[in-house]
């Protein structure tokens, strides 16, 4: 098919259910599914720890995915390490509204979002440890659709100890076959484009610091990919 322009919400590190700011982690909650519909997004991406910690209720999951639900578009949800609500077994995906998709695969899988000639590769983060690498799994594009890599990791070149977990490396998004990188553990807007590789971006959280934030992605087959970060409102 002939790829069409798309724009996309890139968000992550949302951290709902925070102990520590979750009036906040709410509130961006909600400007996000406002920017959502503000922009006329085709679809929101997730880069991962849309929740806080394995105890946030049941009740504020439904609640969020409803809310993702409300938006009428798609919606793919990558988990992080602090997803472990979602990923431990006890979260029921068949509770998940039309449009949601949640990675749940070990070893990653892609969404195809064939509507939007689009799809999605991630890998949940399961194991938050060094021997975990966000990007080493990223499947071989396979269609003609844009093609976006989704993953929640630290990008480093330099770990002479082996020490970080979830490290993603330059060489990695340099030479990731796709067209956006969609990254997420780093709560701060950053381009960490590598190299000729393709935009590879932190969209930073929209809360829980001074400047939440979110990207705007556009995806324009003549002009290319671009990332616009957007400065919320606290
Ligand atoms: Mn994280």
């Amino acid at each position: 098919m002939t790829r069409r322009l798309l724009k996309l919400l890139h968000t992550s590190d949302l951290h709902l259910g925070s102990d520590i700011y979750p009036d906040d982690a709410l509130h961006g909650f909600k400007l996000v599914l406002q920017l959502a519909r503000e922009r006329s997004v085709d679809a929101v991406i997730v880069a991962g720890d849309l929740f806080d910690n394995r105890s946030v209720s049941l009740q504020l999951v439904q609640e969020v995915f409803q809310g993702f639900g409300a938006l009428g578009r798609p919606v793919v949800v990558l988990p992080g390490n602090h997803d472990t609500a979602l990923m431990n077994g006890s979260f029921d995906v068949g509770t998940l509204p039309d449009g949601v998709q949640l990675i749940l695969e070990r070893g990653g899988e892609t969404v195809d979002l064939d509507q939007l000639g689009l799809s999605v590769w991630g890998e949940p983060v399961y194991d938050h440890s060094p021997d975990f690498r966000p990007m080493g799994a990223l499947q071989a594009r396979r269609s003609e659709n844009w093609y976006i890599g989704l993953a929640h990791g630290l990008v480093t070149d330099n770990d002479p100890y082996g020490e970080y977990s979830s490290k993603i490396t330059p060489e990695e998004l340099s030479s990731a076959d796709c067209d956006y990188v969609a990254l997420g553990h780093v709560h701060v807007f950053r381009d960490v484009t590598s190299g000729d590789g393709a935009p590879a971006f932190y969209s930073g959280a929209p809360s829980g610091g001074r400047s939440p934030t979110a990207a705007i992605v556009s995806m324009d087959p003549g002009a290319g990919v671009s990332v616009e970060a957007v400065r919320l409102k606290r």
